[in-house]
């Protein structure tokens, strides 16, 4: 038996009011918001480290033990992400752009779901999975074919090629960790929507807004560090709320 179906009558009109009148709003994405495109989160049941130690695949130094197994993990997850399409969830998060005056989405996600669905203002902060960039001499290679699991060397140097996503240990791209938490700081509304918030810095996201005065909610059918934080908590998926909101949103405006 699935979970039971989100009931809209839970959006008070109130919490709706207070969003619809929203002149900066922020949310950040996690996993979750890409679970019902098929795509499996990180942590949890069902997510894609259950069988497997993050540092084996999520860092330069797992990269450098066994660069064919992570990258074939990741030509493997490319193929996923090209089959997937953006859910409903999404596609509520770029018409929520079209209805208040400034949607800004920080996204950890690096499948490029969101851009896919529509919004406009999105900020890439663990990278993504299309692009590549040499391990050795940090030369960007663009896409590469996802026919084979074959490791492609750089073209400049010979280095091993990588995607260009941001491992454990590593800088996210600064303009994009500036921006994010410069519009966190600015926003009157933050939604965080399908993480477990636990992965720094993108975690200290959602308390910079609130410390700020925002109005932090969030969106996830498990509790966070971050639920005792949130003035509203929607335990269901994303791809449920987001359209029922969005649908309160333009009932009240
Ligand atoms: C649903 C749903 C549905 C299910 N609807 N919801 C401060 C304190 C402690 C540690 C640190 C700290 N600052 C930095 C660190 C170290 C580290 C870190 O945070 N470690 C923690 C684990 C403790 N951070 C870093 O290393 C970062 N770099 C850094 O800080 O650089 C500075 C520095 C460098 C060098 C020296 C010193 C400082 C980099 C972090 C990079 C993270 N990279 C990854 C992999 C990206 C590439 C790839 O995709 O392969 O990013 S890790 C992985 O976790 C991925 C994700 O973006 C990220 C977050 O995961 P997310 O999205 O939250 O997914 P899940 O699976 O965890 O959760 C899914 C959620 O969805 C769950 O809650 C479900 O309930 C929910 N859900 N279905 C809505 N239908
Ligand atoms: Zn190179």
């Amino acid at each position: 038996m699935g979970a039971p179906e989100f009931n809209p009558m839970e959006i008070d009109l109130s919490l709706a009011k207070r969003i619809a009148a929203a002149r900066r709003l922020v949310a950040l994405t996690g996993a979750g918001v890409s679970a019902e495109s098929g795509l499996p989160t990180f942590r949890g049941a069902g997510g894609q480290w259950n069988n497997m130690r993050p540092e084996q695949l999520a860092t330069a130094e797992g990269f450098r033990a066994d660069p064919k197994m992570v990258w074939s993990w990741y030509q493997h997850r490319r193929r996923a992400y090209r089959l997937a399409a953006p859910n409903a969830g999404h596609l509520a998060l770029a018409e929520l752009g079209t209805i208040l005056p400034s949607v800004t989405i920080a996204t950890q996600n690096v499948d490029r779901l969101h851009q896919r669905a529509g919004s406009r203002q999105v900020i890439e902060l663990h990278g993504n999975v299309v692009e590549n960039h040499c391990m050795r001499c940090n030369e960007p290679a663009g896409e590469v074919s996802l026919e084979s699991d074959e490791l492609q060397a750089c073209r400049h140097c010979g280095g091993w090629l990588r995607p260009s996503v941001v491992w454990f240990g590593e800088m996210l791209p600064v303009e994009a960790l500036e921006s994010a938490s410069e519009a966190a700081a600015a926003a009157d509304v933050f939604l965080s929507i399908g993480t477990s918030a636990q992965v720094y810095p993108a975690a200290q996201l959602p308390a910079l807004a609130q410390h700020n005065g925002a109005l932090l909610i969030e969106i996830n059918p498990e509790p966070t560090p971050l639920s005792h934080l949130a003035e509203a908590v929607f335990r269901a998926p994303s791809a449920q709320v987001l359209p029922a909101l969005v649908k309160a949103i333009r009932q009240v405006s």
